[in-house]
């Protein structure tokens, strides 16, 4: 199918942009490097080689023989976008374009706005772009599951059926994101609801746990093909920043109690979960959503994965409790639906010990690289980072 990859340099958009053009997909990655940008703004690199995408693409060929075309820009600029979609006609635009980390979301006024303008515009660009230039695109949009919280009652995929006053009818399940990048993916939700009810847009809503990982079968082919992997406090998620954290030695910050639970997944599984959702697109008007994870963890669950997986290779693992930088529950009930996925065919990776182990030891060649200054969480949720100007 005919791709277009919105935000094809960061963490799971060159891995998919890789995946689908070895799997014959006809793939155009676009990007403006802002991840790059960010992490240099705030002094983090992601732990393997990276070069810039243009040069990816170039080894990525040299490798498989498959090209991924690419395209620099900000998807911000409205013209950039109508043109994309104007001379590309995708079948399918696969939306990672946003500032992605909670942390980095509340870190003072500018980096909230950033987070603000940067994700609703582009979501909103890409609708505009879609209805006026290729309307029968459909839109592969991810959002989180961090848009549902952690409510007291099981999490449906997507919708809740509510009977009131003996009437009954159903309604996107309530939302109460714990972060302002969360929150964003709330409000994107509610924009493509709008578009497609009033204007019969075709999207597919993937509501993704925390992502871990660094293999793909095309990123094993060269060092410098690896994912963007970080494991800093800001853009690293919990996974790979506590194999990190074991990697190098140090302490497994397991942020307040450790009951915090969610939904994870592979980054096997993003990209085998996009194709499914891209070869099994919706009706026009029709907003799909699928929660995106193949099974649930807490922080406590994942530091005893991690300290077995870092024993059984001769590493001396610890685990500390360090006072929680976010405001989150953490003991709480979370059970999720998640059965759209199989249904259309998903064969999930699971986290078994033998996978964080292959983790480990790809991190253990990079250990010299490891930052530990990086680990430390420096963000916290609290109205005095709102002071700075
Ligand atoms: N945590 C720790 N120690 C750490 C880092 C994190 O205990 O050193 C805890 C966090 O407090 C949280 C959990 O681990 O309870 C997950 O944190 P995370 O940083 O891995 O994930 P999160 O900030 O929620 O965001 C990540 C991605 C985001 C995606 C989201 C899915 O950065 O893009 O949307 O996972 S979800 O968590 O389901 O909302």
């Amino acid at each position: 199918m005919r791709a277009l990859i919105l935000g094809g340099d960061g963490y799971l958009g060159w891995a998919t942009a890789m995946a689908f053009a070895a799997r014959g997909h006809d793939v155009l990655a676009v990007d403006n490097a802002l991840r790059r940008r960010l992490c240099e703004e705030i002094g983090v690199r992601p732990l393997f080689p990276m070069p810039p995408l243009t040069k990816r693409a170039d080894i990525f060929f040299a490798h498989s023989g498959k090209r991924v075309a690419v395209c620099e820009g900000d998807l911000r600029d409205a013209a950039f976008v109508d043109a994309l979609f104007r001379d590309f006609e995708p079948e399918a635009a696969i939306h990672y374009a946003e500032q992605p980390s909670a942390p980095y979301s509340v870190m003072g006024p500018k980096e909230a706005r950033l987070t603000l303008d940067n994700n609703l515009g582009v979501t909103h660009n890409v609708i505009l772009s879609v209805l006026a230039r290729a309307p029968r695109c459909h839109i592969i949009k991810l959002g989180t599951m961090g848009e549902y919280g952690t409510p007291n009652i099981d999490i449906e995929e997507g919708w809740i059926e509510i009977e009131h006053k003996g009437r009954k009818d159903s309604f996107l399940f309530p939302r109460q994101a714990g972060s302002l990048y969360h929150t964003t993916k709330v409000m994107d939700t509610d924009l493509l609801w709008f578009y497609v009810r009033a204007y019969s847009l075709r999207v597919t809503d993937l509501m993704q746990g925390p992502v871990y990982g660094i293999s793909t079968d095309e990123s094993d082919l060269d060092e410098r093909l690896s994912p963007c992997f970080n494991y800093d406090d800001v853009f690293g998620t919990v996974v790979n920043r506590f194999l990190t954290q074991a990697a190098a030695g140090e302490p497994l910050t397991v942020y307040g109690k450790g009951g915090q639970t969610r939904g994870y997944l592979n980054i096997r599984d993003t990209i085998n979960c996009v194709e499914l959702a891209m070869q099994n697109p919706v009706a026009p008007g029709e907003l799909r959503i699928l929660n995106q994870f193949t099974e649930t963890f807490s922080v406590n669950d994942l530091a005893r994965i991690v300290r077995k997986a870092g024993r059984a290779m001769g590493l001396s693992v610890k685990v500390e409790s360090i006072e929680n930088p976010r405001r989150e529950l953490e003991e709480h009930h979370y059970n999720p639906a998640h059965s759209g996925l199989l249904e259309l065919g998903l064969k999930p990776h699971f986290l078994t010990q033998s996978v964080a182990e292959g983790m480990l030891e790809k991190i253990l060649g990079r250990r010299e690289a490891i930052d530990r200054s990086a680990f430390k969480p420096r963000v916290k949720w609290s109205r005095e980072t709102f002071l700075k100007r």
